[in-house]
């Protein structure tokens, strides 16, 4: 749990980070890494660590100082092929884990060719090469330190495959995701780990997100070194900003009488269930609501029965179908709550240049590093990026079709409906995925104990 504890909720439990360097490698020394692993243990932060950084947090900002001070944290997880290069052969029990993301590309709705009997996927070549052995992830002011640290004392046990550098946006966009939309609102509550709930936020047992905890599904099968490490998923989401903007200029909602601008921020509204400021449309259907955004004892308070149809939310808005909240609770609750998910994605590439908007066409690579846990990944990432695609979800009596987000229908176009409030049964044509997958790994993050005692020699 404390490693977890050092990585969950960025706003009330992990470090408040501004960078995070992504390091994908290749083992290339079992012997040299395993005795190395040793001596980089003590610089992992854990849960003690992070108190100590909160509370110098605090004290900085009481005291009226300003500017950064120089934190940092380490978090290391391991690919199957990572775990297996370590000579370490127990099953962890998650199909998905074993078979690695690249064979589960087609079945996610990634964009890529059949070749004879091979299904080619457009993602980038690191993550297509079967070289992932393990993810270090770096994080804050001092991440130059950090990442010289890792490198430094792995020395030369191992190859850098990939390094990605994600960092928080400037100015007013801290907290947003390129499209500009502020993220990480919506987070699971794990029970006797995080904070008591804010009102509306789940609740969750801590063997959803923690391996080996109770109300982990698969808890009996588990190895024993496995308890509290989590599923990491790494996803490399490029996010077409100039393209998303054009379209919501070029199909504004018109019908609640909107001047058009307005109704192009609805459009995108709707597209996602919240305004950019992160106000809910379900509680919010017509106009943005920053005081409501901003308020922790509002802003996660909804079920979407507030308006059962589209009216105020559209069933495929991004976080209806990825949680539907009580839109199923006719299956009861675990419904929802098994397929929950601790998000602590962070945007990579740079801003949107002047060219990039004239021309209403991306230049340069930007997106989300979209990085989530949870204890079994066919409950977590994989239901959730079904549902995005599956075109019937969350409701049988009308199509709502694809989560114009993230639903992915490989190289075929989506159809989305709901989006104007006044006539939902429309079908609002995307002529392209405005997030484009371009691979990813799927890792095991495992305890400090067991990097002590099962990873380290
Ligand atoms: Fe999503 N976005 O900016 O549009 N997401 N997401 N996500 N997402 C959420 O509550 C976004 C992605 C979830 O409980 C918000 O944090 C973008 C994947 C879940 O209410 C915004 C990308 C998956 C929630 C975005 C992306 C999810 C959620 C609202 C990719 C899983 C919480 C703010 C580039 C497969 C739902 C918030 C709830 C919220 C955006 C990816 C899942 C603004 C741009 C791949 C579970």
């Amino acid at each position: 749990i404390s490693h977890l504890l050092r990585r969950s909720q960025p706003r009330r439990l992990g470090i408040p980070k501004r960078v995070e360097w992504f390091l994908f490698f290749k083992i290339t020394n079992v012997d040299d890494f395993k005795k190395y692993l040793k001596e980089l243990i003590p610089a992992i932060t854990t849960s003690t660590d992070i108190a100590e950084i909160r509370n110098a947090i605090n004290d900085h900002k009481n005291e009226g100082k300003q500017g950064l001070i120089r934190v940092s944290g380490i978090n290391l997880a391991f690919s199957n092929r990572g775990i297996q290069t370590l000579g370490i052969d127990d099953d962890l029990t998650d199909p998905s884990f074993t078979s690695g993301q690249l064979a589960r590309a087609q079945a996610l709705g990634d964009q890529g060719q059949i070749i004879g009997d091979t299904f080619d996927v457009n993602w980038i070549p690191a993550f297509k090469g079967g070289d992932i052995d393990g993810l270090a992830g770096d994080c804050e002011a001092s991440v130059v330190e950090a990442f010289n640290r890792v490198t430094n004392v792995l020395g030369n046990s191992f190859k850098e495959v990939l390094k990605v550098k994600g960092g928080v946006r400037p100015g007013k966009e801290k907290g947003h995701e390129h499209f500009g939309f502020l993220n990480g609102i919506s987070q699971p509550a794990i029970l006797s780990v995080t904070p008591p709930p804010f009102p509306g936020q789940a609740v969750v047992d801590p063997g959803i997100i923690i391996v080996g905890a109770t109300g982990d599904p698969n808890l009996s099968s588990r190895p024993s070194w496995a308890v509290n490490g989590s599923f990491l998923v790494y996803r490399q989401l490029n996010q077409l900003v100039p393209e998303f903007s054009k379209f919501l200029v070029d199909n504004p909602i018109h019908e609640v009488g909107l001047p058009p601008a307005e109704g192009s921020e609805l459009l995108g509204a709707r597209f996602v269930g919240r305004w950019k400021s992160g106000a809910p449309v379900a509680l919010a259907p017509t106009h943005d609501d920053p005081e409501l955004a901003a308020d922790k004892q509002r802003n996660n308070n909804f079920d979407f029965s507030e308006a059962a149809d589209q009216t105020n939310c559209p069933f495929a808005a991004h976080i209806r179908k990825t949680n539907p909240r009580s839109d199923l609770s006719r299956f009861g609750p675990s419904a929802t709550l098994l397929h929950s998910i601790s998000r602590q994605s962070i945007p990579f590439g740079p801003e949107v240049t002047p060219e990039e908007y004239r021309e209403n066409k991306t230049h340069c690579d930007r997106g989300l590093s979209f990085v989530c846990y949870q204890s079994v990944l066919a409950n977590g990432f994989e239901f959730m990026q079904a549902r995005a695609n599956n075109i019937h979800f969350p409701v049988k009596q009308v199509v709502p079709g694809f989560d114009p987000i993230i639903g992915q229908n490989g190289n075929d176009t989506r159809t989305t409906q709901g989006s104007d409030p006044t006539a939902q049964s429309n079908s609002l044509s995307l002529p392209f995925e405005f997030v484009v997958s371009k691979g990813g790994e799927y890792f095991f993050s495992p305890s400090i104990t067991a990097l002590k005692t099962k990873f380290a020699a």
